[in-house]
């Protein structure tokens, strides 16, 4: 065996360096492979890059680690998890630690919502419950009720359900016709009514009564699900107006069409005191979808919790009949159940959603504080969620906020950008002076922005 090194051991260290391969998500692949950002390590509030550098995380990730990095508690039961059940069918098998962790999310949702269909990502949930709706109707002798309305610059997720429903332009219109029979309500966002509301802005909950306009144009019988976000997170945290929610909570039951709130960024204590927003804003959708939250962003692992009578209806017919023809092979899969579990308790225990709820008013103190600086239109925030809206480079849309994302990222400040919107989900876990921190780099940042 000559010294040299082999040709496989040559493409492995080549392979090692190489960042050509790896097609990101959601990413300008040539600009960041140029200039990468990694990250190699994380401990409660911190980020560790590959220099070596902390950088505190004002985004919980992409809005999932909730309880901070790395808590041991979801380690060890990770990995204890992994070594005693790696994996168990999903199909007609079971393991213990997915029927505690349904029953465990059942009692932290509202109402009558006492189902659990476990998924791998808000993008699954949110098919799977456009999917659940449309069977229901379908189970009832109602099959005609095929219309699912969405609404102007929602999100949710990507599967072809998701971006038929959802509202953002360029999440929808490279990919073909899409679904068929799918209607919009407009989006709520109005600065010239609404900028710099402190929390839920008093304008707009007429806007639910477009709902009433397209129920007349296709007829009621025809439509199967309204699907929104509570609040709209991805598209630039858009918050409900005061009254609408209940206003579409009270079209949809009057016309028996069922009402999706997409909780993949809301639910698991993000708006305060309670698990869910809908908890929060007290009003009772049908259907909730997860994610996120559910496991803190550790392990992959989405949820839909649906109303009893929807799952009541699916359970008739003979005992041995398969009642919905839908799941995933992951469903409920082990090793995140267990990180569901321990993620679960360390909400209970170190009562993080009462905590939101606490931390809201400070956090709603030093994000406005930012009113005034230079570009600035609007601020808006709720529990822990904040988002500032920059004036855009004319002819150059994003520029100038994704200037502010590397400048703060440079500073050892994780933030989230997306249009020429700054949005702020600090995990649960963050105290007084790290808010001090973000807000204080913030302002530094978005005053030299040319
Ligand atoms: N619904 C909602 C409301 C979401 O916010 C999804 C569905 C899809 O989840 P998955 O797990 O399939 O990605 C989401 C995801 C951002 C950002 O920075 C937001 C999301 C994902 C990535 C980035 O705003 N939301």
């Amino acid at each position: 065996m000559s010294s040299t090194r082999s040709t496989a051991q040559q493409h492995t260290e080549h392979a090692a360096n190489n960042l050509e391969s790896f097609w990101m998500p959601f990413s300008a692949n040539r600009q960041f492979k140029k200039k990468p950002r990694m990250f190699v390590s994380a401990k409660d509030m911190h980020y560790t890059t590959d220099d070596g550098r902390k950088v505190l995380d004002a985004t919980a990730g992409l809005w999932c680690c909730n309880v901070g990095h790395a808590r041991p508690k979801i380690v060890a039961a990770v990995q204890k998890q992994i070594q005693e059940l790696d994996y168990a069918p999903a199909f007609q098998m079971g393991h213990p630690k997915v029927f505690e962790l349904a029953s465990r999310v059942a009692t932290l949702m509202p109402g009558s919502l006492d189902h659990v269909f476990f998924t791998n990502s808000g993008s699954e949930s949110v098919d799977t419950a456009l999917k659940i709706a449309l069977a229901y109707h379908n189970v009832r002798g109602q099959a005609g009720r095929t219309r699912l309305i969405g609404r102007e610059r929602g999100y949710h997720g990507v599967g072809f359900g998701g971006i038929s429903v959802g509202g953002i332009v360029n999440n929808r219109k490279f990919f073909g016709s899409l679904l068929t029979g799918v209607d919009h309500l407009p989006h709520t966002h109005n600065l010239k009514e609404n900028a710099y509301t402190k929390g839920i802005p008093a304008w707009g909950a007429h806007l639910a009564d477009d709902l009433e306009r397209i129920v007349t144009l296709h007829g009621p019988e025809t439509i199967a699900a309204v699907i929104v976000e509570p609040v709209a997170g991805s598209t630039g945290v858009l918050l409900p107006p005061k009254g609408y929610l209940e206003r579409l909570r009270e079209i949809c039951t009057k016309h028996g069409i069922l009402l999706i709130f997409d909780e993949v960024i809301t639910a698991f204590g993000r708006v305060g005191n309670t698990a869910t927003a809908a908890e929060f804003f007290d009003v009772q959708p049908d259907i909730i979808t997860m994610a996120k939250g559910l496991t803190a962003g550790t392990i992959p692992m989405g949820a839909v919790a649906v109303d009893k009578k929807i799952y009541d209806a699916f359970m008739q017919g003979p005992e041995n009949a398969i009642e919905l023809f839908h799941g995933y092979t992951y469903s409920g899969h082990p090793v995140a159940a267990a990180a569901g579990l321990a993620t679960l308790d360390i909400y209970q225990e170190e009562g993080l959603f009462e905590r939101t709820k606490e931390l809201a008013p400070y956090w709603e103190q030093a994000l406005h504080s930012l009113k005034g600086l230079p570009h600035v239109i609007d601020i808006r925030n709720i529990g822990l969620i904040g988002a500032v809206e920059l004036e855009g480079i004319p002819g150059k849309p994003t520029a100038r906020v994704f200037e502010a994302f590397l400048q703060c990222f440079e500073k050892g400040l994780l933030i989230r950008t997306t249009g020429d919107i700054i949005a702020l989900s600090p995990p649960l876990i963050i105290s007084k002076q790290q808010i001090d921190e973000i807000f204080g780099t913030l302002a530094g940042v978005i005053k030299s922005l040319a």
